[in-house]
């Protein structure tokens, strides 16, 4: 069989399709590029001495790890001087990185969380990169935060690289979502699945339970529910599932279906959720709408919400449809 590689199927999405600008396909081929450089550094782990704090914290408040510092470093230099970006925003800089006057500006705009599930570096368990693609609004001023806060549903490319057992790019230009595997041997991402779908009912639910004592009753319920299996309300058993990577749960949904939720909760009621809804949220709701799951912060549709800062927070119920539609019933009701 022939491969496909992830630069055969971009440049035929162009060409062939017209789905892509060749400027967003160059983009696309230089965070896959990123992504290599990034899955290099993750397995060397202790052997790289890549493992541990980096002894800073991010403007959330988070201790960085080494390698979320190299993961940034990584993408940024990586795609700073191609020309095909105006500036990049990222979970662990406080503003944007505006692309430097010696370098030609593009129009796109790129977000990313360099590095996911960080708590899980030291632990060697799966985390990933996640990142979102939005247009730079047009006209002739120079480039602003402002021009970021678009909402989810404008976002022209997104995806995740995962790495795990095997090194996955997962990624959509709005034509359905295709997965590529890293094959080490050759050095390139290639083809391995396309149109993936979530099926709309799922067994199987991923929730941080440590933090039940303060969820709102919405989610209590939800659970409860799913707890009290064949003899409850729902008529069957739930399996349970938190990796705490996103990357790693969302991947799993995308591959034998399931329910993400990191949902608001008392521990810290001014703040909407744990996760970013510019740079995790919104790439990976997009990426479950196009394989025929649905998104939602309990109440709205994850892509229609307008952004009003670049580390804004969000509370995220996403994967199959029905179970999504379900939760978010029951809060709408509550
Ligand atoms: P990070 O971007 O700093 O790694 O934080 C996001 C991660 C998600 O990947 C994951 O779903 C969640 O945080 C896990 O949180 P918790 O440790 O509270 O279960
Ligand atoms: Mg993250």
């Amino acid at each position: 069989m022939n491969k496909i590689s992830l630069t055969r199927y971009l440049v035929e999405q162009q060409r062939d399709h017209g789905r892509i600008p060749a400027q967003l396909r160059l983009l696309l081929e230089v965070v896959a590029r990123a992504c290599k450089g990034i899955s290099q550094a993750v397995n060397k782990g202790a052997l790289g001495g890549v493992l541990g704090s980096a002894g800073s914290e991010n403007i959330q408040g988070e201790v960085q790890k080494k390698l979320d510092l190299i993961a940034n470093e990584v993408l940024i230099e990586a795609n700073e001087w191609g020309g095909h970006l105006a500036a990049m925003a990222s979970e662990e800089m406080d503003g944007i990185y505006v692309v430097p006057n010696r370098y030609p500006q593009g129009e796109y705009l790129l977000l990313f969380d360099p590095l996911d599930g960080s708590s899980n570096i030291d632990v060697n368990v799966s985390i990933g990169t996640i990142f979102s693609v939005l247009k730079k609004p047009e006209g002739p001023s120079a480039v602003t935060e402002q021009d970021f806060l678009q909402a989810g549903r404008h976002q022209v490319a997104a995806g995740y690289c995962i790495y795990g057992p095997q090194t996955t790019l997962v990624l959509t230009v709005g034509e359905g979502v295709s997965m590529f595997t890293l094959d080490r041997e050759q050095g390139s991402f290639v083809l391995t699945q396309e149109q993936v779908r979530i099926p709309a009912d799922t067994q199987e639910f991923a929730i941080n339970m440590s933090n039940m004592r303060h969820w709102d009753p919405a989610v209590r319920r939800y659970i409860d529910e799913c707890l009290q299996g064949k003899e409850g309300p729902r008529g069957k058993d739930f399996n349970m599932r938190w990796i705490a990577s996103m990357v790693a749960d969302v991947h799993r949904i995308l591959t034998r279906g399931g329910l993400f939720m990191y949902p608001w909760d008392r521990r810290e009621p001014e703040k909407a959720g744990k996760l970013r809804l510019m740079y995790e949220a919104n790439p990976m709701a997009w990426l479950v709408e196009q394989a025929a799951g649905a998104a939602t912060n309990a109440r709205e549709r994850i892509l229609d919400l307008q952004p009003r800062q670049l580390h804004e927070r969000v509370s995220v119920v996403l994967g199959s449809k029905n179970e999504v539609e379900r939760v978010t019933a029951y809060h709408r009701s509550s």
